[in-house]
């Protein structure tokens, strides 16, 4: 199969996308500092706990602390060109409030980024992804603080400086939109959410976005030639009918999670972002400094796809949709995998067009993939997972982003969610896996942590191969 019957341009970068709660393990190790993961047993559902507890997966994850040499060597052998992680803030300042950096913590992504361009990968690095220092939840409450601005500072400028020549690409926040529906985990917010006001969450996400504004100015100062993206959930909402009621709940709907990247693209708050917070009593504390910041915006804008999503402005027919956090209606022509995620492939590149008409900014897939239970069965002799669904939704997917370029939507990239198999986020599972390579790690912790190539293994060193052309 040649490359020449494809839509993906030259240079397209090709990979998979992790956390590191999600991977890393060693929670105490190497002078690391907890992060709210760290005391959140069972993912996004439940509520922390005091201290991390033995049920907690996330504790030792799949031991990529001390594996990452092994698998980044098989994140190569399938060709990726990027590979998206993050850094545990936790490991470079275990407080998230220490006058000075954590050295063994700035020395473990020393190498791994080692690792990566040994292998010619490009890391693209999450600053923040759902792990804020456990103290900064405790003593500050988290992003509702205006101090986390200056600690966030702090911390970036260090990793920017000890990773010059590194990395390349940077993230500021994970799902920074998804603050408004988990503040725990997105905003380390310790206020339990129904007690939590919309004040204090909005001037919550204030502080991000200056926050991220701010990074991305310091990128642009200290880091010549480096990009900066926000990262957004982009879950396209269509109105349930054709009723116009219909039609402006998903405009409503959309406008909350489109506010974030507005933000970022623009570098002010759009004008249904203000009425919103004048309809509901909200006055944030905006200073002009923090207005001359925002308008330090992003160079591309990267979002997760999994999901669209419903709306309807008849509140009988508001039925919640199972496992999303980002709330809305069910649509009743998808189907959904075994966790409730309706599936829409279509959608994919209805939002790449969407954003690109919004905002003509590159646009990068940073995270898409299926969770599914997989079985490891022995194949001519070698243990493996014939995983057929996730190869089929992954193509299907892909298959959008060829028709979205086709568009002319310019996308930089693609990270699908999980290349190994790691602990789910808002479930804290193993057995919600997404992975190319499995892991042989349980939901009750056993498992020896081996890596068996599965069938989708081969599938993507091919799509990688070809550049998208043996896509079906
Ligand atoms: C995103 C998060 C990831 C990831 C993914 C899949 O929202 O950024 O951290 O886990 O969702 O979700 P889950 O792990 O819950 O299946």
């Amino acid at each position: 199969m040649t490359s020449t019957n494809t839509p993906f341009p030259p240079g397209f970068l090709w990979g998979g996308a992790t956390a590191a709660n999600q991977i890393e393990g060693g929670y105490a190790e190497g002078g690391k500092g907890l992060s709210i993961q760290d005391v959140m047993p069972r993912g996004i559902m439940a509520p922390r706990v005091d201290r991390p507890t033995p049920d907690n997966l996330k504790l030792e994850a799949i031991d990529f602390y001390h594996r990452y040499a092994e698998d980044i060597a098989l994140f190569a052998e399938m060709g990726f060109t990027v590979f998206r992680l993050s850094i545990a803030w936790s490991r470079i300042f275990p407080n998230g409030d220490d006058a000075e950096p954590n050295e063994e913590g700035l020395a473990f992504y020393d190498r791994v980024f080692g690792e990566c361009a040994k292998h010619g990968i490009e890391p693209l690095v999450t600053l923040s992804h759902y792990e804020t220092p456990l103290n900064l939840t405790e003593k500050y409450n988290g992003w509702v603080s205006r101090d986390l601005i200056g600690l966030y500072e702090r911390y970036v400028r260090t990793v920017f400086e000890r990773y010059r020549g590194k990395v390349t690409y940077w993230l500021t926040f994970n799902e920074i939109n998804s603050v408004l529906h988990a503040p725990l985990m997105s905003g380390g917010i310790g206020t339990p959410k129904e007690q939590l006001s919309e004040q204090d969450l909005f001037q919550a996400a204030h502080h991000e976005l200056v926050a991220s504004a701010l990074a991305t100015r310091i990128a642009h100062e200290v880091l010549p030639g480096s990009q900066v993206g926000c990262m957004v959930i982009a879950a396209p909402i269509y109105p349930l009918t054709p009723d116009p009621t219909d039609v402006v709940a998903a405009m409503e709907a959309d406008h909350a999670n489109l506010m974030f990247s507005d933000v970022h693209v623009r570098g002010a708050y759009p004008g249904y972002a203000l009425r919103y917070l004048r309809d509901h009593g909200i006055e944030l504390d905006i200073t002009e400094a923090d207005r001359e910041l925002l308008t330090h915006t992003v160079d591309f804008v990267s979002f997760s796809y999994y999901m669209s999503v419903c709306e309807t402005g008849d509140p009988a027919k508001k039925i919640a949709g199972a496992g999303n956090i980002m709330g809305g209606v069910p649509n009743p022509t998808l189907p959904a995998s075994e966790w409730g995620w309706q599936i829409d492939p279509t959608g994919l590149r209805v939002v790449l067009n969407q954003f690109w008409d919004r905002w003509q900014k590159p646009l990068f897939i940073v995270e898409n993939g299926l969770g599914a239970k997989d079985e490891l069965v022995e194949v001519g002799g070698v243990k493996t997972v014939v995983d057929d669904y996730r190869i089929a939704y992954l193509n299907d997917h892909l298959v959008q982003v060829g028709q979205a370029i086709a568009d002319g939507v310019q996308v930089m990239g693609y990270t699908s969610w999980g290349p190994i198999d790691l602990v789910s986020a808002s479930t804290a599972q193993m057995s919600k896996r997404y992975g190319f390579i499995y892991v042989d790690r349980n939901d009750d912790g056993s498992g020896t942590l081996a890596r068996y190539r599965k069938k989708s293994f081969g599938w993507y060193a091919d799509v990688i191969r070809t550049n998208g052309a043996s896509l079906a």
